[in-house]
């Protein structure tokens, strides 16, 4: 945890930017695989860690704006419990450490909020998206689930807040990022032909596992780059694939690190596989030189996106002009997503509080219907002190070029005789990690390798 301070200080700031009511915080629970009594892994609400720290199952908190006093709800253990767990640091001691001098039974929740409801005051609440704390705001506040209305001034000041990462915060991330570049090291030297995809996946979960950290994000390590977010792991590599790995670490306190490095499964990457892969490079290193505050994450987006189109008009694979291809959408052929998006305590940062609140404003809002700017999970105004994935890619997906094909789609950009060629060349991606600054940006943790020369090199070193 950090200190007591740091957690009455957050707090102090959220009180001071809602005019009044209660600010209710759910906790999240161990939810059930099986039977109730073995649970998923558990993970705290990512807001909830960051007011009040605490990382225990079924509790609540209120800050109380109105009487300006901070309650955490929660069970301390019963006898019962100590016997089948043993002797654990109370509520009362968990909360104190982050400065909450009161602590109330579970139970008593229910009544807090009915009488804050009763007097006419306003409970704030923010989207609930794990099913037990939908039932349970229904329940406190006598309303159906389909009429629960979260407080946008809560999510406001909230998203506000968080977006902006405090110097310790940032320490904390680049501890993910490191355990994460180290994730993808060992992926890089333990890839080879006749390996299982999972012998991958298992590897660096070990890996991150041995520092205490687990998963910011199930891993996506595959040798169909081409497929976004490919889970399956029962392929063997062989000679000629690509392997995409993106993962990241995720640290004991809940920070993220969300990286991705795109290799040969051979000791070197063929020509034609190079040429595709130093078009995503080339494109990643101009979205980085743009990244400062004030400029529109969009625009990088965009600008990224023309990069990628001169590069594939290079290889043949579009032709025209760069500009009116990009207006045009005809890049989405092969980049079909965002470049990047928010990271922090959660590796999609804040986005149970809402896309069009975290990487949007209401004055410049997300296009929702274009196909590639509906996956940009940010287009607003970077500011210093956010921390941004950069993760632009080629993805040849078979389906997708015949539709496009069938229908002659942007025609005027794109050779489909030579994307055809490609069209199971599977994908790259490479990922990382920013802090915008007052002047431009600074990548986080120690720099991972991502030039064709030094994965082939790192490669051969330890490849036998
Ligand atoms: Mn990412």
């Amino acid at each position: 945890m950090f200190s007591a301070q740091t957690y009455q200080d957050r707090r102090a700031v959220l009180q001071g930017n809602v005019s009044s009511g209660i600010l209710l915080f759910l906790g999240n629970i161990e939810n059930p695989v099986n039977f109730e009594h073995n649970p998923y892994y558990f993970r705290q609400d990512s807001t909830f860690l960051y007011y009040f720290g605490v990382q225990e199952p079924r509790i609540a908190a209120i800050i109380d704006i109105d009487e300006n006093k901070t309650i955490v709800f929660g069970d301390e253990l019963s006898i019962d419990d100590i016997v089948w767990m043993g002797r654990q640091e109370t509520l009362k001691e968990k909360s104190l450490k982050s400065g909450v001098q009161e602590t109330l039974p579970y139970a008593e929740l229910s009544q807090y909020v009915a009488k804050a409801l009763a007097s006419g005051r306003k409970v704030h609440y923010l989207p609930p998206y794990q099913s037990s704390n939908k039932i349970l705001l229904a329940d406190l506040l006598g309303i159906k689930i389909a009429d629960l209305q979260p407080s946008v001034e809560m999510i406001k000041a909230i998203v506000k807040q968080r977006s902006i990462k405090e110097h310790q915060e940032i320490v904390q991330i680049e501890q993910a990022v490191e355990v994460s570049n180290e994730m993808h090291l060992l992926a890089m030297l333990a890839a080879k032909p006749g390996m299982k995809e999972y012998e991958i996946a298992n590897a660096i979960q070990h890996l991150a596992a041995d520092k205490e950290c687990q998963m910011s994000y199930p891993p996506i390590v595959t040798i169909n780059g081409g497929i976004l977010h490919n889970h399956y792991r029962l392929n063997t590599m062989k000679e000629g694939d690509l392997f995409l790995n993106d993962s990241g670490a995720e640290t004991a306190m809940g920070y993220a690190g969300d990286l991705t490095r795109t290799f040969p499964v051979s000791k070197t990457f063929t020509t034609k596989q190079k040429e595709m892969y130093e078009v995503v490079l080339n494109t990643f290193n101009i979205a980085q030189s743009l990244l400062k505050p004030g400029i529109r994450f969009k625009d990088i987006h965009l600008k990224a996106a023309r990069h990628l189109v001169e590069g594939l008009i290079d290889l043949g694979l579009m032709k025209g002009n760069p500009e009116d291809a990009v207006k045009n959408h005809a890049h989405t052929l092969f980049f079909q997503c965002g470049l990047g998006h928010m990271m922090g305590l959660d590796v999609h940062d804040m986005e149970d509080l809402g896309e069009q609140y975290v990487g949007y404003t209401e004055q410049e809002p997300k296009d929702t219907k274009t196909f590639g700017l509906k996956s940009l999970r940010l287009g607003k105004e970077l500011e210093s002190g956010f921390v941004v994935t950069v993760e632009p890619g080629i993805y040849m997906i078979p389906d997708l070029i015949d539709m496009w094909q069938a229908e002659n789609k942007n025609a005027d950009f794109i050779n489909y005789n030579k994307v055809n060629e490609y069209r199971n060349f599977g994908g790259i991606r490479v990922e990382d990690d920013f802090l915008i600054t007052d002047d431009g940006c600074r990548l986080l943790g120690n720099g991972l390798i991502k030039t064709v020369e030094d994965i082939e090199n790192y490669r051969a070193e330890h490849l036998a």
